[in-house]
């Protein structure tokens, strides 16, 4: 289910600010800490164990007689008498891939799959040699369907060269590695491949950004002014996060967020995606609202709308001395994630209203002005959720100082935190 944000008394929202963001405050530092593998993921990447862990569409065949073979050995002159006897790159005396290249298009190679680690970036190399002249061979490198380099071998037999390239996990938690050779003359056309390696980087790889996931989003405005917001793209695969916002004053990384209760007015509405290769894309939007719906009133109190929210007890779960001019407060359900929906009322006025406790913190700032001596949150329970009372992580960040207090909200009472300012 979808939660609402609702802009009822709008108005009265500014200057709180009402982030809910996924935040990183708790987060290890060690999660940064990344240890990268220098292990190659590639099986037999040097040809020791023989015709074993790759697929080929060539014909595997120990003596050449032909285009369009391969052989996995050690001299390429006992294959075919005419070609060079070069030694294998690993060590001049072991075996490689020797392949007699095809006179038909996209032939593949050499094939293989590997999983990869999200996150992580990889760099894939391969070693070549022609062993025949004229017509060297042109190595396409496909990585998950898409070429990402073409490499000549030197027309020069016996000389080994490499070809490198660095790679940026696509979101499909695979990488399927072919080379594929473009040159289809039957002439010369023989070659060697050697050391195929794909090994974890840390290196910076500039993301191909041809293929982001676009920021460009659809706004629908239904007869009760519910907003709704969805990204344009239909295919979501590569995204990693989109980030809303309204105003600049409410957040969400929800994928169609829904904003019930708008007032008429102008609206500033931003979507920023990041896709899976890192690639950012941001559109803004002004949404107006000219259809009045429920007519805000100014004098709205929490009591008028709330049932019971003047009767419940108001139960002080603690008072925090701030120093600051604002502090920022976290909100998560505690424990299981049962369907607690709150009201928040600050200082007498309604902030937020059916708001669905999660497991993801809900993060608010407010302000805690000198002209008041003391500021009250107070947490309305609209539900019990499945697991009674309603009960809530509350983390308080007052400058660099970090406090944490359990409150719990049900049908008697209210749970209510109090700011004190500080001189
Ligand atoms: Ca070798
Ligand atoms: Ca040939």
């Amino acid at each position: 289910m979808k939660k609402k944000y609702s802009f009822l008394n709008f108005l009265f929202l500014l200057p709180v600010f009402l982030l809910a963001q996924q935040n990183n405050i708790a987060k290890n530092t060690s999660d940064w800490e990344i240890k990268i593998s220098q292990v190659n993921v590639i099986e037999n990447g040097d040809f020791s164990n023989g015709n074993t862990g790759f697929y080929s569409s060539y014909s595997y065949t120990s003596t050449n007689t032909t285009e369009g073979e391969y052989y996995v050995g050690k001299d390429a002159s006992r294959w075919y008498p005419d070609h060079y006897s070069c030694g294998d790159h690993t060590n001049g005396k072991g075996k490689m891939l020797l392949v007699n290249g095809s006179p038909e298009e996209n032939r593949v190679i050499w094939k293989t799959t590997s999983k990869i680690q999200p996150g992580r970036k990889y760099r894939f190399t391969f070693w070549i040699t022609s062993i025949s002249v004229p017509n060297p061979a042109v190595m396409a490198l496909v990585i998950n369907g898409k070429e990402v380099s073409r490499f000549k071998s030197s027309g020069k037999p016996c000389t080994w060269a490499s070809n490198s390239v660095a790679w940026l996990p696509d979101g499909t938690g695979s990488a399927t590695i072919a080379l594929i050779n473009k040159n289809t003359i039957r002439h010369g056309n023989d070659f060697a491949l050697d050391d195929l390696s794909f090994i974890e980087t840390t290196e910076t790889i500039t993301p191909d950004c041809s293929e982001k996931v676009t920021a460009g989003f659809t706004p629908a405005i239904s007869e009760s002014n519910v907003l709704s917001l969805s990204l344009k793209e239909t295919s979501l695969k590569s995204l990693k996060t989109v980030h809303w916002s309204v105003n600049d004053s409410i957040h969400t990384e929800e994928h169609s967020p829904v904003f019930s209760g708008l007032s008429p007015g102008t609206y500033s509405v931003k979507a920023k995606t990041i896709s899976l290769n890192g690639c950012i894309d941001s559109t803004i939007q002004s949404v107006t609202i000219v259809k009045k719906a429920a007519p805000v009133q100014a004098s709205l109190t929490p009591g008028s709308i709330l049932p019971g929210y003047d009767t419940r007890k108001m139960e002080i779960s603690k008072t925090f001395d701030i120093k600051e001019d604002s502090v920022r407060v976290l909100l998560s359900d505690n424990g299981i994630v049962d369907g607690d929906s709150i009201t928040l009322v600050y200082d007498g006025k309604i902030i937020l209203t059916h708001y669905l406790l999660q497991a993801k913190p809900l993060e608010l700032k407010l302000p805690v002005s000198k002209n008041q001596p003391v500021h009250e949150l107070i947490m309305y329970a609209e539900n019990l959720g499945s697991i009674p009372p309603n009960t809530s992580l509350m983390k308080v960040f007052d400058g660099s100082k970090k406090y944490e207090v359990y409150i719990r909200a049900s049908e008697k009472s209210n749970a209510v935190v109090k700011f004190r300012r500080t001189p």
